[in-house]
């Protein structure tokens, strides 16, 4: 049976699970989620993910949640995309760069996205210039480490696109808006701009939109 991606659609964690189904060729159907409605609390959902977030993956009964870890299974569907890489060195390097974005990359760009976006569409209040200022330092630390790597190679490994760029890529889909501080970083900008020219971003971002 299809893949079910269950996701709110706004959020990078989602987008980027749709992003590697599109970009990848995995056929998907999205069930977005309202949180408003309270979908994630129902007793259904918690049996797919007990944490009660989203996104999550229903592949006949077979239930993942964690986005970058969904990403992974979308990519073995298709092995000779080469989208995780078979050679042992090159596959754990986008494995490092994914764990990293789980640690510290995702963590970072969230609290932009927040104070800038999330308040503004759940109406809770205005951002916060100390949580602000806590983002732009933890980004101070790691864009230029993402940047000095994408100095080197024009994906994050090496000169293919894998799973390390569709989880770092994807956790900064909404940078602009967010105001989060990377338009100073030329190799991230530039590869930023190869990935939204994909026709998997392309696609996957047109479902960012509000549900209902
Ligand atoms: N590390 C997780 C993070 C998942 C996560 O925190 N999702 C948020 C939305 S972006 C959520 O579902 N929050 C609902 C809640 O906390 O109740 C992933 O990448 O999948």
């Amino acid at each position: 049976m299809t893949i079910k991606l269950h996701g709110f659609p706004l959020s990078p964690r989602a987008f980027k699970t749709l992003f590697a189904a599109e970009q990848f060729g995995v056929p998907y159907e999205l069930v977005p989620i309202d949180f408003a409605r309270g979908d994630t609390r129902t007793p259904a959902y918690t049996a797919m993910n007990p944490n009660q977030r989203m996104p999550v993956m229903d592949h006949d009964g077979f239930y993942l949640w964690e986005s970058n870890a969904i990403i992974n299974y979308l990519a073995e569907q298709k092995p000779d995309g080469g989208y995780l890489p078979k050679d042992l060195r090159t596959r754990v390097l986008t494995q490092q760069w994914q764990f990293w974005d789980s640690n510290h990359w995702d963590p970072a760009a969230a609290v932009f996205m927040f104070e800038n976006v999330v308040k503004k569409i759940f109406g809770r209040g205005d951002a916060d210039p100390v949580e602000l200022r806590r983002g732009a330092e933890l980004m101070g630390r790691l864009a230029p480490v993402l940047d000095g790597q994408l100095a080197k190679t024009r994906y994050v490994v090496g000169d293919r696109l894998t799973v390390a760029d569709v989880s770092l890529g994807g956790t900064v889909v909404s940078a602009d808006q967010a105001g989060m501080p990377l338009s100073e970083y030329r190799g991230i900008q530039r590869w930023l701009a190869d990935l939204r020219a994909m026709p998997g971003w392309q696609k996957a971002a047109a479902l960012m939109k509000p549900p209902g």
